[in-house]
């Protein structure tokens, strides 16, 4: 169990009030809250060791270097990879975006497929949207069952020789769904598709190993997780992102430069290109020193028993909605749901005005909110500075905005 008490007292921002009411933080999937050995390991790198890394011949830029890579080491050890395989990015919109280009330039022609989920966030979307379109290849996007699972008969029939991507989200950071990323390794390899994985809503909450996830890329971000902001991660299978080209090019990627050409440097330098966000990454290792000193586990129970109490408590409700899984433990510590006849926009306002943060809209999943007919929703998301009292309250809040109405 973890000791959420002790947990609160180490993120300054939920002791302060808004709207004179105590925080209840409950976006943690827009953004996680940071601990202050977060803030305190960038302010300290920012003090003490502050040098660009991977250039200077001098003490300080080797400090710099050695706090980086060893950044690097806790991001490969935490998701079961190595070192190599671990590219810095600025997030997991950039990731995926890296991801979608190198393949794109590589894997993907005229007439092929690119299989997508209709749950995807738009930064697993869009940019396939963009290599589709530039390739003249096709987008096969799978849909949903009616309980907000992936429709898995259509995944195994739409997979075909045709496709060469299978782009999915490990966790829908709308509906919750937990998507099987091993089955769909295997159906997507079957015919030599790559499958990339949006990790930035799994990462943060689940034991990961990428290894035994089957997938070849995964994408998560820093800020969701505990770290700062700006920084993200690419990992890939070191022959996969041996084979792709890179994305941006320019000082560091390259080991050698004629006037004319340039030689790429090894992986996973090849896809760093200018000065990478190092100060973020130490602050980033920082946060997963703090999760694994709670342990992955432990945070997993944590979102099943605020979500089982939380989807309790809607459904419950007969003026509420739930979008996705019933079941806690076939989804991620996010929850989607709707009042009837009542805008998201309209109860997340009156819901801040007892200090509770939530967040209400598309949640950059358009065409999955088409999906399922309606243009914006309310979300709550957890994570493991959440108690089950802040979910009462929430709880009891939303009545008072159902019955401000009626
Ligand atoms: N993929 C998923 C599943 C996400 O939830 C998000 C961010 C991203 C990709 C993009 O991550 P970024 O760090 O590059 O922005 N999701 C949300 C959200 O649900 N509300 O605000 C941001």
């Amino acid at each position: 169990m973890i000791d959420v008490e002790k947990v609160r007292a180490d993120f300054p921002i939920l002791g302060r009030a808004v709207n004179e009411k105590p925080l209840i933080y409950l976006d943690s999937g827009a953004t996680s809250q940071r601990p202050v050995q977060v803030i305190e390991a960038v302010a300290a790198f920012e003090r003490e060791h502050n040098a660009n890394v991977h250039r200077g011949l001098y003490q300080l830029a080797a400090e710099a270097t050695d706090l980086y890579e060893e950044a690097r080491a806790k991001v490969a050890r935490f998701i079961g990879a190595v070192p190599e395989e671990i590219v810095f990015t600025g997030g997991t919109t950039e990731a995926l975006n890296l991801a979608a280009f190198s393949l794109g330039e590589t894997r993907v022609k005229g007439g092929d497929e690119i299989v997508v989920t209709v749950m995807e966030h738009h930064a697993n979307l869009v940019p396939w949207q963009e290599i589709a379109r530039r390739k003249g290849a096709e987008l096969v996007p799978i849909g949903i069952t009616p309980e907000g699972k992936l429709d898995l008969g259509e995944l195994e029939r739409r997979i075909t020789g045709h496709t060469r991507v299978v782009a999915v989200a490990h966790v829908s950071n709308v509906l919750g769904t937990i998507n099987p990323i091993p089955k769909i390794a295997e159906l997507a390899h079957r015919v030599g598709a790559v499958v990339v994985v949006d990790a930035a809503q799994s990462v943060p909450h689940l034991p990961v190993s990428v290894r035994e996830l089957g997938a070849d890329i995964f994408a998560f971000s820093g800020h969701k997780m505990l770290g700062p902001t700006g920084i993200g991660v690419l990992w890939g299978r070191k022959e996969l992102l041996e084979e792709l080209p890179p994305f941006l090019t320019g000082g560091e990627m390259i080991r050698e430069v004629w006037i004319d050409r340039a030689i790429w440097n090894d992986v996973p330098y090849k896809f760093e290109a200018g000065t990478p966000p190092f100060a973020q990454a130490v602050g980033l290792g920082a946060a997963i020193d703090y999760l694994n000193g709670i342990g992955m586990e432990e945070v997993r129970r944590h979102d099943i028993a605020l979500a089982a109490r939380l989807l309790e408590g809607l459904l419950a409700r007969d003026y509420v909605t739930v979008y996705g899984p019933q079941d806690p433990e076939a989804r991620g510590g996010v929850v989607s749901f709707n009042l009837e006849g009542i805008h998201p926009h309209d109860v997340a306002t009156l819901l801040d005005q007892e200090g509770i943060a939530i967040r209400a809209g598309h949640h950059c999943a358009q065409p999955l909110h088409r999906v399922l007919g309606i243009p914006a929703s309310c979300r709550v998301s957890f994570y493991l500075y959440n108690t089950p009292e802040e979910v009462d309250t929430f709880l009891s809040a939303l009545d008072r905005v159902w019955e401000a109405f009626h």
